[in-house]
């Protein structure tokens, strides 16, 4: 199970190639990359050989589902995974070198400093439940429409009432806001489908941060296979999770050393106390993990 996940690290570690990336801090990567992890029964894919935080996944998740894009509600709930990139633009637009804590706490504490300074731009949330749509307004000219396409509570409806389809699709890449997106989505495609009574789900993610970011990704992507399961009455199936570009950062040689000399120990479950009316009334109190006693945190920058 987690074995895959230590595998496709060592792979990458022992044979990727070395590459200049986007952020200037170097990979190692490969190009095409699957995991497969059985969700029946509450089972996770969440790491042992480092502590995952996973009520920081979840409530980065059930933050895309309100369809916001400013970190401010995440910095107020002591979530910083967003926080860099904001401060990166804030720190270079006024030349003050801030810390974390302190533009992360202003954040919170000032609603018109967030405004200005803590919206990443159209990203997942906004794409997932609120997908701009232009309707024609005479003479050539369009109009964006007030409300865009929930894509969530569509698939939820499709998957009630056409289970067969395959065409169970939550995209984020909106090809004509990517340039206004602080960061263009990573997991940019989620399709789901119904096998009997099971639900899988596939993730497509175009570019992965195998050391930081997938434990996060496998756990978002795993939680919404649960949560729509749960919506449409089905069971949990497969999370199949594909990766384009699959790399680990140079500097975080010491995170991957570390990690690959652990064994996977526990057998973490995941339970969902309550089931809301809809997918959107989820709350972080609604999740408990249960045999999670994973090894040591491994602390590692994030390349901006
Ligand atoms: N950019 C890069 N370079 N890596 C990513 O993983 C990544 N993301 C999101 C967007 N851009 C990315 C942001 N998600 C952490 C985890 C997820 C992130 C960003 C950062 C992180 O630092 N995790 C630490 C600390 C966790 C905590 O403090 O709560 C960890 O040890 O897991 C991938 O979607």
């Amino acid at each position: 199970y987690e074995q895959q996940y230590l595998d496709l690290m060592r792979e990458i570690w022992e044979r990727g190639d070395e590459r200049v990336d986007r952020t200037g801090v170097g990979t190692r990567s490969v190009f095409g990359a699957q995991l497969r992890f059985d969700l029946s029964d509450g089972r996770m894919p969440l790491l042992t050989t480092k502590r995952v935080y996973w009520k920081t996944a979840t409530r980065e998740f059930l933050w895309f589902l309100t369809g916001d894009t400013n970190i401010r509600k995440l910095c107020a709930q002591g979530v910083e995974i967003w926080t860099d990139w904001p401060l990166d633009k804030y720190r270079k637009a006024s030349g003050d070198d801030i810390s974390r804590a302190d533009f992360s706490a202003r954040v919170v504490e000032d609603e018109a400093f967030a405004r200005e300074w803590g919206d990443l731009g159209p990203v997942y949330g906004k794409q997932w439940v609120d997908w701009p749509v232009y309707e024609p307004a005479g003479d050539d000219l369009f109009r964006r429409r007030e409300y865009g396409v929930n894509q969530v509570a569509d698939v939820v409806r499709s998957l009630r009432t056409n289970p067969g389809s395959r065409r169970h699709i939550v995209e984020g890449w909106n090809v004509a806001e990517l340039d206004a997106m602080a960061l263009p989505p990573c997991h940019k495609t989620y399709q789901f489908h119904v096998s009997g009574n099971r639900l899988n789900g596939l993730l497509y993610q175009r570019s992965c941060d195998v050391a930081l970011g997938l434990p996060f990704n496998l756990w978002g992507a795993a939680l919404f296979i649960r949560l729509l399961a749960q919506q449409c009455d089905l069971e949990p199936g497969e999370l199949v999770w594909m990766g384009g570009d699959t790399h680990l950062y140079l500097n975080h040689a010491e995170l991957v050393e570390t990690q690959l000399a652990r064994k996977p120990s526990g057998d973490p479950r995941l339970a969902i106390l309550r089931r809301p009316d809809s997918i959107f009334d989820y709350r972080i109190e609604d999740f408990e993990v249960t045999g999670y006693a994973p090894q040591g945190v491994i602390k590692a920058d994030v390349a901006i």
